[in-house]
């Protein structure tokens, strides 16, 4: 089977960069064999927070997830590889951390901490085409 090489937007969330976990998640996609081709460091905007998250508009968590990514630096992380897209989400885990399973990121570094939105420290496209949308959303 010959794949193509696909492009997907890592996100380290204000919990992982506040916990110096940002050089364990990058060493685990390096680890993997996928390739970084652009990373930044910034504070996201309410603006590009609410494009980002357009799809979770009026669910329960979603002002507290937007409060959340708000509250301090991210790192935003261009990653390129034959099944990246996917193969990134089975390095992260499942979204909930408790029992995301132990070897992903969510697993090995996340848990609940009692609040309205899980804070789950990474973000990993889902499709090419959310992983287009939102590569042009973040690095332009
Ligand atoms: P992201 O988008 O951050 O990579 O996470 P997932 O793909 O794993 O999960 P998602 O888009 O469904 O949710 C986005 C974000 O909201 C938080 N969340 C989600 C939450 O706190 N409670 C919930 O019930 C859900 C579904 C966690 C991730």
């Amino acid at each position: 089977m010959t794949t193509s090489i696909e492009e997907t937007l890592v996100l380290v969330k204000p919990d992982g960069v506040a916990r110096n976990l940002t050089g364990e998640i990058l060493r685990r996609i390096e680890a993997k064999g996928y390739s970084l081709v652009d990373i930044r460091l910034l504070q996201a905007d309410r603006e590009l927070l609410a494009k980002h998250y357009a799809e979770h508009e009026g669910k329960p968590f979603y002002e507290p997830l937007v409060e959340f990514m708000e509250s301090g630096p991210v790192v935003a992380m261009r990653v390129a590889g034959n099944r990246v897209i996917e193969g990134f989400r089975v390095l992260a885990g499942t979204t909930d951390p408790t029992t995301a399973a132990p070897g992903t990121i969510r697993g090995d570094f996340g848990r609940d901490w009692g609040l309205r939105v899980q804070q789950n420290l990474v973000h990993g496209s889902d499709s090419v085409e959310s992983a287009e949308r939102e590569l042009s959303l973040w690095f332009g």
